[in-house]
């Protein structure tokens, strides 16, 4: 293939409700988009970035930056490549794994709809439906947690995970846990918030079956989470402190965790995602797919990687209602805890322009002849 344009595309998405975690309150999702042109086919990839930097180092303004001044370029100075190739011509580029990973989907779409297939056969899925579960921020009240969690059981969601900080732990996940009953498969996420001299509050969390406690610690404090690992009946999950593969091998051969969530954005994509989802498999390691609050764009792609075997437990591929009132596709909407995998080629899902024309706040187009 060869890369003709590449367009940026900035849209303003309000969340149907606040989503706090210990790094911060959101609500509306600022989404960049990149739109690639291959000989007049057009594939689409979505930006998981923050606009700022507080779930990892990279932010929006920051993705578009590398992307319009160092990824896209060595892009368009290669006259033909292959998908595969894509990372080998990126390699130069240190980090900003978000960045490259928005190009490389919007090309690896791009490619698939040219040769009519879908994103999940050529990932390997060997499922048509996904496991859903929800992810749900931390609350205002008791009374609010309990009230929008019980809406998701009722929405027959298959895990609930709560957001946890210091100060807002034991509580929440005792109280949630007796509104769900002992079945209902229930996980903390902390984002980082703990350190080693709080990290022994979460042993107070054993007794409420929990399928995993998921980054509690700083992403960099690998041997932290082997010590606590050690502590821990219940399993430790690794988000923010998988970047790549090696990343994934060297935490579960350090027994820095059990479960791993992979999400495409931070490892760089699709390809590297399913280099992880094998090298796991390879260890016993159970895998599912993490959410970043994507619109119908990122979350049809997410679907189709989660359909692959060694995903195994509840993914953050919640519904489309979950985040937005207006979704950029068609909705993604539950059915009896699951979701189905596009099946049309590419991503499989065609991007609804009147609901992107009314979201857009920017637009930059990328050419060859005037690269940046
Ligand atoms: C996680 N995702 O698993 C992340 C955290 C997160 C579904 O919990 C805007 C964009 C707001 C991405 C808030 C979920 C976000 C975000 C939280 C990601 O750690
Ligand atoms: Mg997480």
């Amino acid at each position: 293939m060869r890369l003709e344009r590449l367009t940026l595309i900035r849209v303003a998405m309000p969340l149907v409700r606040p989503f706090t975690t210990s790094f911060g309150s959101q609500s509306a999702r600022e989404v960049l988009l990149a739109c690639a042109d291959i000989g007049g086919v057009q594939g689409w990839g979505e930006c998981v970035a923050m606009s700022e930097p507080v779930y990892n180092s990279e932010y929006v303004d920051g993705v578009e930056q590398v992307l319009s001044d160092h990824v896209v370029p060595r892009l368009m100075d290669v006259d033909d490549f292959t998908i595969d190739e894509v990372g080998q011509i990126l390699r130069p580029v240190v980090g900003h794994h978000m960045a490259k990973a928005t190009v490389e989907t919007a090309l690896l779409d791009a490619w698939l709809r040219s040769v009519d297939r879908s994103l999940a056969d050529y990932l390997g899925a060997t499922r048509e439906q996904v496991l859903c579960g929800v992810s749900v921020g931390i609350a205002p009240s008791m009374e609010a947690l309990l009230a929008e969690v019980d809406g998701y059981r009722q929405q027959g969601y298959r895990r609930i995970k709560l957001k946890i900080q210091p100060g807002w732990d034991v509580d929440p996940v005792r109280e949630v846990r007796a509104l769900i009953g002992p079945d209902l498969p229930l996980t903390v996420d902390a984002n980082r918030a703990y350190d080693r001299s709080t990290m022994h509050t979460l042993l107070a969390l054993e007794d409420f079956n929990l399928q995993m406690i998921e980054q509690p610690l700083p992403e960099d404090d690998i041997a932290g989470h082997v010590q606590l690992a050690q502590l821990l009946t219940t399993p430790l999950c690794l988000d923010e402190s998988i970047c790549s593969t090696f990343d994934a091998i060297d935490a579960i051969e350090r027994g820095a965790c059990r479960i791993i969530n992979i999400k495409p954005g931070r490892v760089g994509g699709y390809l590297e995602s399913r280099r992880i989802h094998d090298a796991c498999a390879e260890r016993g390691v159970p895998v599912w797919c993490g959410g970043m609050l994507e619109t119908g764009i990122g979350r049809a792609a997410n679907l189709a990687l989660a359909a692959l075997p060694n995903f195994t437990l509840p993914n953050d591929t919640s519904a489309s209602e979950r985040y937005y009132r207006r979704d950029l596709t068609a909705p993604f909407v539950l059915r009896d805890g699951h979701i189905a995998v596009p099946s049309g080629p590419g991503i499989g899902v065609e991007v609804d322009l009147d609901m992107l024309q009314a979201a857009t706040t920017g637009r930059r187009n990328l050419t060859r002849a005037t690269p940046g």
